[in-house]
């Protein structure tokens, strides 16, 4: 028996894990015993990898689709073929309508800089990642404020005395380390607040749970500012020395009272004020936790920011048991791996297709994109005709609202190509898919982990590719010299690319062997409160009045707009995970879809006895732009107004035969809307009619 220390890749978390092979078979995964939060422990998902491995439903071979569009009709090609033939298509595309028609989507990952540099290198400005359909909003929030991205920001929970998350459900979706750090924190006596008009596991953990009127959080956030700065319950020292625009806040949220708050919320205006004394008297070691996926409503970007504010005055920005900004190797004097981005390319002049950075659309992080654009500009050729997409681990027919826009704009394409491990819909709506040897079977590029302590990590092969596979890394290149580009690709094998990027840190890639990772220094890099915060604002301080928002044209706080209350019928559709499926890609995996098969819609109770409905009773579900049936979840445990469905059900590949046709999908029920200063988009602005179907 052999351990390979890896990486899990059954989510995006990317756990660090110990993988034990016998024989060429993987026989065991855990999580990796050396790193900390992890200490063996994996969540269902990850233990699953095995079960992807040895999946005979997986993408087997390079497959160019002989009948109509979504029909199924496949054969199998040699990859000289596949290659060859999307080649072709592309170049064909390109002398047609330029090199801007072709578009890349992708869920970010570790080889995102190879298929960057597949894009810059034949001179189109369209990758997009899946981030603004995640966090976008929080993304910008964080820059306008801070001037960092949330990626370069994390909560130091484990030491932390009071932590309150907004919807995020820590114990359900989950990130290992996350998970354990929280429960630690717990064991030594730190309190938990969570607030969600549904009651997650989460909840039941918590020592306080609100269970808010849903999309109103930000009212309740209003109202705890204006708590915190009458009663003078913040950190005053930090905010003088740190902070700018408080006496604009403070005027701001005069009429934003508990009183006000308890209204619109359903949350008791003595409880807003007894929890603001609480938590504050335990500052700066709180959380405010500013959430991962936050694409829930058009004016996500400003609940975001009310979480950050909260923590800004609390004091908790960059210290232990509060938020803190990810140091990088610089921090140590050291180089980080080199990516191949870092070469350069020929200036490309044209506009995204999404319009990122353009006056239309500012503010979304250009590193990113916006992909809930993709179908629009396609439909409308606004900005300009597009012709051709390639979707590499992401799947644009499930993850962007509105399935139907979606296939109708996927329709007008001259190419679509899939890279995917298995058959998604969107992979079996393409015209060639191009299998990506699973995690398991890959060397992956240099994860570079920053964090208080600056570290890499490696995904290292634990196994042979069982199938007729490859890496995205390899097919980028591949593709790109038959493009013509091929000089921007300087490796022959996967191993000859992590070794190029490890020239410049100092490590190499036998240093990875014993522990799957490697560390530039032992310490905790923490800022010196006093005098050594770098915040990247104009100001250098952490601007609430945001010099970001306003010289876009936005405000910094717009007055709040109360969220419409809703009867009869008429739901709002909040969409979720659980603990044993990621998003819409492990449905069809043999074990999971044994734990959980089919997603239901939870119902209010007291609503459900009004409409006459029952658990288990079929339901149709309609929207504006679809419909669907789903299996009634009759329960106390949401609000009325809520109608609650797991996300990544409803799946159409016929070929994924343990969850084709199991569920409603929800992006076939939500409308394709946005929130325009933050880039996200309002997952929860949907209001759906229910009755027996
Ligand atoms: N309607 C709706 N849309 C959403 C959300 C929602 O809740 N509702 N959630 C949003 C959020 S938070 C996120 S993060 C995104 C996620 O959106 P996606 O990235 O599209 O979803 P995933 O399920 O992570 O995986 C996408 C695809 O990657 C494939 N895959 C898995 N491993 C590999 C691999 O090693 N190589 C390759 N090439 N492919 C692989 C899977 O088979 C799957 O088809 O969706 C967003 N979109
Ligand atoms: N098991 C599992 N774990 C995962 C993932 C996965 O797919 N599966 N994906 C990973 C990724 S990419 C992400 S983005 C994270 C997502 O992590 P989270 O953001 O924590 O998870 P979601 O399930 O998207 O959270 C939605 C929650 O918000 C609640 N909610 C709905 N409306 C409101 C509201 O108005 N106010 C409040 N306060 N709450 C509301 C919903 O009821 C639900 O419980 O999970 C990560 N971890
Ligand atoms: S959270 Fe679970 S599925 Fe995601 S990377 Fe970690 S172990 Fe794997
Ligand atoms: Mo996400």
């Amino acid at each position: 028996m052999k351990d390979i220390y890896s990486l899990c890749f059954m989510c995006s978390i990317r756990c660090p894990i110990k993988i034990q092979v016998e024989a060429g078979q993987v026989k065991w995964i855990e999580g990796n015993p050396h790193v900390p939060g992890m200490e063996g422990s994996l969540c269902p998902r990850g233990a699953a990898g095995i079960s992807l491995l040895y999946d005979t439903e997986r993408v087997q071979s390079p497959m160019i689709r002989t009948g109509e569009r979504g029909e199924g009709k496949w054969r199998k090609a040699t990859w000289d073929e596949a290659l060859n033939h999307v080649a072709d298509k592309l170049k064909q595309v390109i002398q047609t309508h330029g090199a801007q028609s072709v578009v890349l989507g992708e869920r970010t990952n570790l080889a995102t800089h190879v298929s960057k540099t597949f894009m810059k290198a034949i001179g189109s400005p369209n990758h997009f990642t899946h981030d603004a359909l995640c966090k976008g909003s929080v993304n910008t929030a964080c820059r306008s404020l801070f001037g960092y991205t949330d990626a370069q920001m994390n909560a130091d929970m484990k030491n932390s005395r009071h932590i309150v998350l907004y919807g995020r459900n820590m114990f359900e979706a989950i990130s290992v380390k996350e998970v354990n750090n929280l429960m630690d924190a717990l064991s030594a006596g730190a309190k938990l607040t969570y607030i969600d008009p549904r009651v997650s596991v989460t909840a039941t953990k918590a020592h306080r749970y609100w269970m808010i009127r849903p999309g109103t959080d930000l009212a309740l956030n209003y109202a705890l500012i204006h708590v915190i700065l009458s009663e003078r319950l913040y950190d005053a020292a930090y905010v003088d020395r740190w902070v700018t625009g408080l006496a604009e806040l403070q005027e701001f949220v005069q009429p934003y009272t508990p009183q006000w708050a308890a209204e619109e919320t359903g949350i008791a205006a003595s409880e807003i004020i007894e929890f603001a004394r609480e938590v504050s008297s335990q500052k700066p070691s709180v959380i405010f936790h500013f959430g991962y996926r936050g694409a829930h409503h058009v004016n996500e970007i400003y609940m975001r920011r009310s979480i950050l504010i909260l923590n800004a005055l609390m004091g908790s920005i960059e210290t232990k048991g509060g938020i803190f900004f990810k140091k990088g190797p610089g921090a140590l004097g050291r180089k980080p791996a080199r990516k191949l981005t870092d070469q350069s390319f020929e200036k490309i002049t044209l506009p995204r297709f999404d319009k990122v950075g353009t006056p239309d659309f500012p503010l979304p992080d250009p590193a990113h994109g916006v992909p809930q654009m993709l179908a629009p500009a396609i439909l409308n050729d606004d900005p300009y005709p597009i012709r051709a997409l390639i979707a590499n681990r992401f799947d644009p027919l499930k993850s962007i609202p509105d399935t139907n826009q979606m296939k109708a704009a996927l329709n007008k394409l001259d190419l679509i190509v899939a890279i995917e491990v298995n058959y998604s819909d969107t992979a079996w709506y393409a015209d060639v898919i191009l299998p990506e040897s699973m995690y398991l079977e890959r060397l992956d590029c240099v994860q570079q982990a920053n964090g208080l302590k600056p570290q890499m990590f490696l995904r290292q092969q634990a196994v042979a590719p069982r199938y007729d596979t490859r890496e995205a890394a390899m097919i980028f290149k591949q593709l790109g010299e038959r493009l013509g580009v091929g000089q921007y690709f300087p490796y022959n094998s996967m191993e000859e690319l992590v070794r190029w990027q490890l020239e410049p840190t100092g490590f190499t890639l036998e240093d990875f062997k014993a522990k799957g990772f490697v560390a530039y220094g032992k310490e905790q890099i923490f800022w010196d409160r006093k005098d050594g915060l770098q915040f990247k604002t104009p100001s250098g301080k952490i601007e609430l009045v945001s010099s970001l928002l306003e010289n876009a044209g936005f405000p910094s706080f717009p007055p709040y707009e109360s969220m419409p209350k809703l009867s009869g019928n008429t739901f709002r559709l909040v969409v979720g995970r659980n603990a044993v499926h990621t998003h819409i890609s492990t449905q069809n995996n043999r074990y999971l879809s044994e734990l959980f098969s089919e997603n239901v819609m939870w119902i209010n109770a007291r609503k459900a006895a009004e409409l006459g409905l029952r658990t288990n009773d079929m339901l149709k579900v309609c929207s504006s732009c679809g419909s669907g049936n789903v299996k009634a979840f009759v329960t106390e445990l949401i609000h009325p107004e809520a109608a609650f469905t797991l996300h990544g059900f409803g799946h159409e590949a016929k070929l994924a035969t343990r969850c084709c046709g199991k569920g409603l999908s929800d992006s076939v029920l939500q409308e394709n809307i946005m929130d325009r200063v933050g880039g996200s988009p309002a997952l929860h602005d949907t209001f759906v009619t229910v009755k027996l179907a």
